[in-house]
């Protein structure tokens, strides 16, 4: 049976050619004699999918039938970027494609720059859940992703005389890679009320009734894994309007406008990805968004788990649910709603469902990041959810009065309902509360939530709950696909790509670590990258950059606690010094270039000022004749995943910065150290494992400490003699005088620190990050050492690959197996 698909699996460049030009004379309907790269990218990426297809199918096909245990990766966002090249790699076909594309009169990456990326996420947490699929499918673990089909995916960035402006992002008018599922479709409800009544058994039922309907439709995506046939499923759920009977009275009775209005309305659920903005507000389109999702999947999940016609109690034996971040955590009262609603188990048994089946990761401690929803709105939406969120709670009370009856001020703290007003219910509570284990995203994050915002948590259920998993990244898209020539090096030492299924084989690279031929090349690989990276500026920015100064990168969302404010401070910095120099000591100085590139949310003002002073600052000394290329500041506009896989191979340092304890983990600080570049960063998140794994020499640290981040928050506040560090105040004075423009649009910026508290440190750390900068201009005169630093830290990133990470979940979270496919003939 297997040999019938045959015809699809090209073998060679004219078969390939021949399957390219069916696509696009057949499925395309297009002439060759007008056949543009849009097109050829559009006859590629079919051939690939027919390939995806088959392997996808019969995937899916062995799980259903071995019915092994699954996992489902609920996230809001799967930040995928492009998708033919992974394609192509993960099906290992890419030089036969090449060569046909050649012949066809194509260049390979005009082609694969044709697709749009698939942006459906924020940053870290949505491109982390991409990485995790990846990882699923190449480790052949039966997994599901579970998400919403976004019209618009996060806004484009565009820059107007400085200023951010946003643009929706519509990425769906060709979209080769989703199957629309019409016959996979749940309803799900909202508003209406909660009816009670006894059934003779004298049993409690309540019915959920007389609420709105829309339904979810499944549009189904391929995720191959590199190097297996695995090929998984990401599952998007898409909102439109239920065809109940009730659209029909409408219809018929003349009342088309309503009828169509509320189409629209339904079709609002899944329109649009909410930007995180400064602060986390309660939405009730966003509230929405969460529950449909989380009703369909899990409707979709217990169908699934029904068929097996299992008893309830196998169910956390069957299903291993993980909850990236607190936005699916509705998933935990909807699944107590199906056990007791609609399958009549007692509310122990479906308790213990509940528990046992999910797992919920933390990726954040900021306050103003945590989810929370007032109780007249969930009330209003989901009036079963929040009796069942109020029994959970009540079930919960009980627990900690018996157990801490000491302890009274506790109860008020742990309660999953804040007592303000309106009363809130505290999602991140629901979630450790309803789950059996609760990660952090690197081991100083995951001891932050144990003495922090889940403290009590910890003596409530004891420390075994809480555990670490840190973060990774996938090595297929982050070395081999972004940093081809470098993955081939590395397989040429190796003998072969054996390394990008199991990371930790780098470190036999390190054996090349003074061999003269394999340095020449890793240099030259560098150098290469730069030089893409510096045409790329040319082309979309026109401004010239030389390769060969150091180049600085600071890529990554917009935010205070991320500190692009301390990296542009430093910058004028740097050119208030460039600029006191004599021609003679500006011959000693290292040209460099700092980039810079990230959205800020549509709402945030102090990240769209922090974009608007780096743009200023551009284009003072850019265009200043004395400094030429001694300093450069770039500012890449609409930062995203296929832009990341130009930079990250590009970077010499790369800035991770944050004030010590805020930022979880950061994930593309291990995409550039994997790709030969350094890092200035501070103790905080990954930058502490990655410390350990490549060596203090090869990292440049600096700043203050986390456990000391309180006290010089305090010192900010209440000690009456507290000045800013003298250099940081030199900067501030220029950016006063107007030197940048209108010193009026930094004021909020500047004032925030010398008149606000300075909440995030800059003025604390500020020396110390300029003399750490100095100390890096002064080791890259040492090429050589230099060179020696970053083939030994490449060596050392074995550990960051997100295989270990899932390999990680699956033994210490979801008790799971990979079902490996069966051996190819
Ligand atoms: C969200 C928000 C929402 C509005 C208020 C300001 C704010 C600040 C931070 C966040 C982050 C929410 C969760 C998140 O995306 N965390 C990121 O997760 C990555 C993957 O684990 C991790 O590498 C990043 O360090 C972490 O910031």
């Amino acid at each position: 049976a297997w040999k019938k698909f045959s015809a699809t699996e090209f073998k060679t460049k004219d078969e390939f050619e021949s399957e390219v030009v069916k696509h696009i004379e057949t499925t395309l309907a297009r002439s060759l004699f007008n056949c543009d790269e849009a097109a050829a990218y559009g006859g590629v990426a079919l051939a690939f999918r027919d390939r995806l297809v088959i392997e996808w199918n019969r995937t899916q096909q062995r799980q259903s039938s071995a019915d092994p245990k699954r996992v489902y990766y609920l996230s809001l966002e799967f930040l995928m970027g492009r998708a033919l090249d992974n394609a192509m790699l993960n099906v290992g076909m890419k030089d036969v494609a090449k060569e046909g594309l050649g012949e066809l009169g194509f260049r390979m990456e005009d082609v694969i720059s044709q697709e749009r990326d698939a942006a459906l996420g924020n940053g870290g947490l949505g491109r982390l859940a991409a990485c995790f699929l990846d990882s699923l499918a190449t480790l052949n673990y039966p997994a599901w992703g579970y998400a919403l089909r976004y019209k618009y995916g996060i806004f484009k960035q565009e820059i107007v005389d400085g200023y951010q402006v946003e643009v929706p992002d519509y990425w769906l008018d060709f979209n080769p890679w989703e199957f629309p599922r019409h016959d996979v479709t749940v309803d799900v409800q909202f508003y209406g009320h909660v009816r009670k009544y006894m059934d003779e058994s004298g049993k409690q039922i309540s019915v959920w009734e007389d609420g709105e309907l829309v339904t979810a439709v499944a549009y189904d995506a391929p995720i191959p894994g590199f190097g297996t046939r695995t090929t998984n499923n990401l599952r998007l759920w898409s909102s439109k309007a239920s065809h109940g009977e009730f659209d029909f009275t409408k219809f018929n009775s003349g009342e088309y406008e309503a009828s169509v209005a509320e189409q629209q309305r339904a079709e609002t659920i899944s329109a649009v990805l909410y930007p995180n903005d400064s602060l986390e507000r309660g939405k009730e389109l966003r509230l929405k968004q969460q529950y449909f999702w989380c009703a369909a999947s899990l409707f979709d999940i217990v169908r699934r788990f029904k068929k097996s016609r299992k008893a309830w109690k196998e169910f956390p034996n069957q299903v291993a649910i993980q909850l990236n971040d607190t936005h699916p955590t509705l998933a935990i009262p909807e699944l107590m709603r199906i056990l007791l609603d609609q399958e009549g188990l007692e509310w122990d048994e479906a308790w213990s469902i509940v528990q046992k089946t999910f797992g919920y990761t933390n990726h954040t401690v900021l306050p103003e990041a945590l989810e929370k929803w007032s109780v007249p709105l969930v009330q209003h939406l989901l009036p079963r959810h929040l009796q069942i969120i109020y029994d959970i709670n009540l079930n919960f009370m009980h627990y900690v009065e018996r157990n801490f009856p000491k302890d009274r001020e506790m109860l008020g703290r742990v309660s999953i309902i804040e007592e303000s007003t309106p009363k809130m219910v505290r999602m991140a509570y629901l979630a450790v509360i309803g789950s059996h284990k609760v990660n952090g995203v690197a081991e100083l994050h995951s001891d932050l939530i144990k003495t922090t915002i889940f403290k009590d948590f910890v003596k409530i259920y004891g420390p075994d709950k809480f555990t670490n998993v840190t973060n990774g990244i996938t090595p297929r898209r982050w070395l081999h696909q972004a940093n081809p020539r470098l993955s081939e090096l590395i397989a040429s030492k190796l003998g072969g790509y054996d390394f990008l299924r199991d990371l930790t084989l780098l470190h036999k690279i390190e054996a090349y670590v003074d061999d003269k031929e394999f340095r020449k090349e890793f240099q030259e690989i560098k150098y290469a990258n730069k030089v893409r990276l510096a045409k790329y500026t040319k082309e979309a920015h026109g401004i010239s950059v030389n390769p060969s100064s150091l180049f600085d990168i600071q890529v990554k969302r917009i935010h205070e606690y991320k500190r692009q404010q301390l990296n542009i401070f430093g910058v004028i910095y740097r050119y208030l010094e460039l600029k006191d120099m004599s021609p003679e000591e500006r011959k000693k100085v290292q040209p460099r270039v700092s980039f810079f590139g990230g959205k800020a949310a549509p709402g945030y003002w102090m990240a769209k000022t922090i974009i608007h002073l780096i743009n200023q600052v551009g284009a003072v000394v850019n265009n200043d004749k004395d400094i030429g290329d001694l300093l450069k500041v770039v500012f890449l506009e609409d930062y995203n995943v296929s832009k990341a896989e130009i930079i990250c191979p590009a970077s010499d340092i790369s800035e991770h910065i944050s004030t010590a304890g805020t930022e979880a983990s950061g994930t593309s600080n291990m995409k550039f150290v994997l790709n030969g570049g350094l890092v200035i960063g501070t103790c905080d998140g990954a930058n502490i494992e990655i410390t350990r794994e490549i060596g203090e020499d090869n990292i440049f640290l600096f700043g203050n400490l986390s456990e000391d981040v309180e006290d010089l928050r305090h010192a900010h506040t209440y000690s009456g003699d507290f000045a800013i560090d003298p250099k940081l105040e030199r900067v501030f004075a220029v950016i006063r005088a107007g030197r940048f423009g209108d010193a009026a649009q930094f004021s909020a910026l500047v004032n925030s620190i010398v008149e606000h508290g300075d909440y995030y440190l800059v003025s604390d750390d500020f020396a110390s990050y300029i003399d750490t900068q100095k100390l890096i201009d002064a080791a890259y005169k040492d090429q050589e050492a230099w060179l020696t630093k970053t083939i030994t830290s490449v060596s050392r990133m074995g550990f960051f690959s997100s295989d270990r990470c899932i390999d990680e979940y699956a033994e210490m979270i979801w008790n799971v197996e990979p079902l490996a496919p069966p051996k190819q003939n």
